[in-house]
């Protein structure tokens, strides 16, 4: 693989070499990666690289736009049918700029809005102060619920009636619930806020019937494309009629020159694999594997942030095991584990080690691997909570990782090369 880039760039081609290797060999549980398909990783490797195309199909600012108009055409139907949306852009450069564009698009500068707090669940881009959005904006946060960790939409209106944000918030990068958009949905409309839900991290779960779909409920969706919905890394909004001219302008021009045209490209392609029934049994798999992984946590004595899950992540609560989150993920990374040490809501220690861990199984799924192998991974997990502090102890458990790993296989990475 990789021809050409051996032999212009030798340094590169190794660090593709050993990033196909590390892909292949551990155990990837970070709940925002993923393994995209061949027709993925082609079409984003693709020559729609070369070309810019400012502005939208039909009205760019460059001649030459034959197959791009089509395409981002294709992509946007494919996005609008598959989630059923009234309008979409593809063209957010990811998930950050995505959100940013609704709030340009709908806020004047100093309005209010109302986010998950990172701490609880949320995103930087949620209204976390030292985010653009949490200093050019009003930002309010709201938390989780402070004994069942869970969102509280009680707690979320009186806070809204408090407030009077112009735009709500709803969606989480560390939330394991099902989250209940329509409550949100109610809310935003007893305040007069506007509705934006971050689907990031479930919009493959949306895809494929795994969790409720926030579509009819928000005035706009915003998403990533490479976490469970298993596209190029990415954005995209999909948008109420009455905010798409609106948000439109705040992406191009407002916040964005030209699109990533070959990121269209392997989007275009992701949605419909998306769109097939084994994506569907993919999503559903998803949740089941990390019910397993959950299930089999509990019984090695880890605490879950609140009590288990109904979506593709797991929060862990590593103290009651007597250690915390740096050290275990590290410990975790040596045996081939590859997870994230994260914040748990209320958290009485620093970001940077954490009580938490952070586990997800978009990419196991992706691998084929199932509910046994799930408690096969978290047996493993305890077994390097106990040894952490021995390298002999972790090389010894990477060398049958790697074995494990070869029994399934990776789209898109070849073995041996
Ligand atoms: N960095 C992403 C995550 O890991 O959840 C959020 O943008």
């Amino acid at each position: 693989m990789w021809r050409a880039v051996e032999t212009t760039d030798p340094e590169v081609h190794h660090l593709l070499q050993e990033e196909n290797r590390r892909q292949f060999d551990k155990i990837r549980l970070i709940p925002s990666e993923n393994y995209v398909s061949r027709a993925v990783l082609e079409a984003t490797g693709s020559i729609f690289t070369n070309k810019y195309s400012e502005g939208y199909a039909g009205k760019r600012y460059y001649e030459g736009q034959q197959n791009v108009d089509t395409l981002e055409r294709l992509a946007i139907a494919r996005a609008r049918e598959l989630f059923g949306a009234e309008r979409a852009n593809v063209q957010p450069y990811s998930g950050s700029p995505a959100n940013l564009a609704v709030y340009f698009g709908l806020l004047e500068l100093g309005d209010t809005i109302l986010g998950l707090s990172l701490p609880h669940g949320g995103h930087l881009t949620h209204g976390w102060s030292v985010s653009i959005t949490g200093s050019y904006y009003r930002s309010v946060q709201y938390t989780v619920h402070p004994e069942t960790g869970l969102l509280d939409l009680d707690m979320l209106r009186e806070l809204a009636r408090k407030e009077r944000p112009k735009l709500i918030v709803a969606g989480a990068t560390a939330y394991p619930r099902t989250i209940d958009f329509e409550g949100f949905a109610a809310i935003a409309a007893e305040v007069g806020a506007f509705l934006l839900v971050d689907m990031a991290h479930i919009a493959g779960l949306v895809a494929g019937g795994a969790h409720p779909s926030p579509v009819p409920h928000a005035d706009v969706v915003s998403t990533t494309t490479h976490k469970t919905l298993r596209g190029p890394r990415g954005g995209m909004l999909l948008m109420r009629r009455k905010v798409a001219k609106r948000i439109n302008k705040a992406v191009f021009p407002g916040l964005q020159g030209g699109p990533h045209n070959h990121t269209t490209a392997a989007l275009a392609v992701a949605l419909r694999e998306a769109a097939t029934e084994e994506f569907q049994s993919y999503a559903h798999s998803i949740v089941k594997n990390a019910q397993a992984l959950a299930e089999r946590l509990l019984e090695h004595g880890f605490k879950l942030v609140t009590g288990g899950t109904d979506n593709h992540l797991v929060l862990v609560d590593v103290t009651p095991r007597g250690t915390t989150g740096k050290p275990l993920a590290k410990a975790l990374d040596t045996a081939g584990i590859v997870c994230n040490y994260n914040t748990v809501p209320f958290d009485p220690r620093p970001p940077m080690d954490p009580s938490g861990l952070r586990l997800g199984t978009p990419a196991v799924t992706t691998r084929g691997m199932g509910p046994a192998e799930m408690r096969r991974i978290a047996d493993w997990i305890a077994e390097v909570t106990e040894v952490r502090d021995d390298e002999a102890a972790l090389a010894k458990i990477a060398g049958q990782i790697r074995e494990f790993c070869h029994n399934f296989p990776a789209p898109g990475i070849e073995l041996g090369s």
